[in-house]
Order: C-alpha cells, then structure tokens, then sequence
C-alpha cells in the first residue's frame, strides 16, 4: 500500500477502535444503573379484538345461549395463558325473582405464591336498556361493549402478555357474572341486587382463606376520552392503591384519564370484595358528571356498542395497569 492509504487505513482504524471502546463503555454505564423491570408493551388492537369477540355473542344476559357461549370463549381464552383456571358456578336470585345460574371465571398466574394482585372486571350485559332515550327499548338487553365486555378485554390483553412475559407476584384476574342485573332506577326496591357474582366470590372465595395484597376492578374502560376520578369507595378502603395507580399513570403521562379529583361512592363488584373479602380493591371506572346518571350517555342503553369503543382508551387503561404490575410490590 501506499503512504497516504496507509495513514489513511491506521486513521480509519483508530478512530473505530476509539468509537467501540466509547460505546462499549456507554453499555457498561447503562448496565450497572439499577434498571426497574420493563413491561412488555400492551397491544390496543389485541384488546379491541377481545371486546369484539364478547360483543359478536351478543348481550351475555344469565341464562341465555349468548351467556353460556361467551362463558366458554372466557375459560379457553384464560387456559391458554393462566397456570390454573377455575370456574365457580353459583346459583342465586335477581330481585325480580328469577333463578340465575352464574359463573364466576377465574385465571389464576402462580397460584403458589403468597404475595397476589387480584385484578377483576364483570363479564355479563344488562338485561334492559333501561336508560335508553327510547322507551321502546327499556326491555331491550344492552351489548355492553363498554360496560363489562371493555375491562374483560383489557384484562384477557394482560393475561396473554403475563403469560409471554411473568410478573414477579402472583396474579389472579377474576371476571364476576351477573353484576348489572340491579334494580332500575324507577323501582325502588331494598336490596344488594348488584353484583351478585362477587357478592357470592367474595363471601366463597375460590381458594379457601384467599388473599391478596390488593386489587384493580375495570369497569366502562373503553369510551372514547374516559375520564377516571378517585371514586369515594376506593379511597376509603384502599387509598394507598389509588395513590399508586393514579401516580403511574401520571408518569406514563396519562393525567388527562386518569384525574386527580374524587367522585362520589360506586356500588360496583369493588365493593363487596373490600367489605366481605376485606381485600383492599380500586375501582378504574368512567363517571361523568355531567350527565344525570352519574355515567356516559350510553350507560345502560343499546348505544353501548363496539361503535363506541375506542382502542387509545385501553391502551391507556392496559398499559397504566401492567406498570403497575411490573413495578416493585
Ligand atoms: C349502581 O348504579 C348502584 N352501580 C353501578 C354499577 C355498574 C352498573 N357498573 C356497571 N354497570
Ligand atoms: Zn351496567
């Protein structure tokens, strides 16, 4: 070679030699840095896809065929990703004196260890659209694609993610039947005649002396622009839960969803789990107080479709709660 390619060729050389030990020594850096565990990356499409699935079997009212089949799709779509699966069938009545028979479905992650989140959502559709601007359709059962089906999808995301990726604490995601079969708002009826599902969990629990550290129920996590507020239950017996959510959430830049304001107290399937099971559990649910249910306009009318869902909603609600999950206990 010649001169001036040889200097050429050492300069060349060096100066990669230089930029290796440099990035090298980067990596290194970024190595000894205590790094916190990395969730793995909830799919928006994955969720809306197992809204959808609930929604296509139609309202999934107790004792009907849509109920049944979607109850199937649940326990095979948990049993691909849990260790364990169970489901705890129950028998019960509505306030209107109709014999219901329930499923609780249970996916249980680790069912050995000791320290637990319990995560939850209703996977039933109310049987009357009792809010529906029509009268005609007061009768009518709702799809509940927000109200029920979207804190399941969410959920069936997470359990598929756990599965590809472990938590280091064991994880239970419960979807309770026969939440939204509770009296309408025109009757004025005496009664817990909501929640039937985790009221008969919470007072039967699946494990005999079953605990866990705390937990997350979902519920109307897919409109379009939700917005969670502190609901009074959920500070009042877990406030320290709330905290740790609302704080995630904020550092995943999520304020504008999740709002650092109260709201008032939700009879929801959160409630009787904290009273009965004395299990310290939040409830993620959109209120909205400017319309005079307390809810969207949609709750509890035959606008509770999968028009009205919206992807960006669970992926904010999937990913806020997985940090969570995947943070130090
Ligand atoms: C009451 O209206 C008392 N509870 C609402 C719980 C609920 C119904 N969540 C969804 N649908
Ligand atoms: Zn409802």
């Amino acid at each position: 070679m010649k001169r001036p390619v040889i200097l050429f060729v050492t300069i060349l050389v060096l100066f990669v030699a230089c930029n290796d030990s440099h990035h090298k020594k980067n990596t290194t850096v970024t190595k000894v840095e205590p790094v916190a565990v990395q969730a793995p990356d909830f799919n928006a499409d994955s969720a809306f896809y197992f809204v959808k699935a609930q929604t296509d079997f139609g309202p999934r009212v107790p004792n009907t065929e849509a109920h049944a089949k979607c109850a199937q799709f649940l326990q095979k779509q948990l049993e691909q990703y849990c260790d364990k699966v169970t489901v705890q069938h129950f028998v019960t009545h509505t306030y209107d004196g109709i014999k219901i028979n329930g499923k609780n479905i249970i996916g249980s992650f680790f069912p050995e260890k000791e320290r637990r989140v319990l995560l939850g959502a209703h996977w039933d559709s109310r049987p009357f659209a009792d809010h529906d601007p029509d009268p005609a359709n007061w009768n009518t059962p709702i799809d509940g694609a927000n109200d029920g089906a979207s804190g399941v999808g969410v959920l069936l995301e997470i359990a598929r993610q756990l599965k590809e990726k472990n938590p280091t604490m064991g994880v239970d995601i419960i979807f309770f039947d026969a939440e939204d079969w509770g009296t309408p708002n025109s009757q004025n009826i005496e009664g817990d005649w909501w929640c039937l599902g985790s009221q008969h969990w919470a007072k039967n629990p699946h494990v005999a002396h079953y605990k866990a550290d705390y937990g997350i129920l979902l519920d109307m996590v897919g409109a379009s622009n939700a917005k969670f507020m502190q609901e009074q239950h959920s500070t009042q017996f877990a406030a320290k839960v709330v905290n740790k959510v609302w704080a995630k959430a904020y550092q995943l830049g999520y304020k504008d969803y999740f709002l650092n304001i109260g709201s008032h107290p939700i009879i929801d399937d959160h409630y009787y789990v904290n009273k009965i099971a004395k299990i310290p559990m939040i409830n993620i649910i959109h209120q909205d107080n400017s319309s005079s249910t307390g809810f969207t306009p949609t709750w509890h009318t035959l606008q509770d479709n999968i028009s009205n869902i919206d992807r960006h909603t669970l992926y904010v609600v999937g990913t806020t709660v997985m940090a969570v999950l995947y943070e130090p206990m």
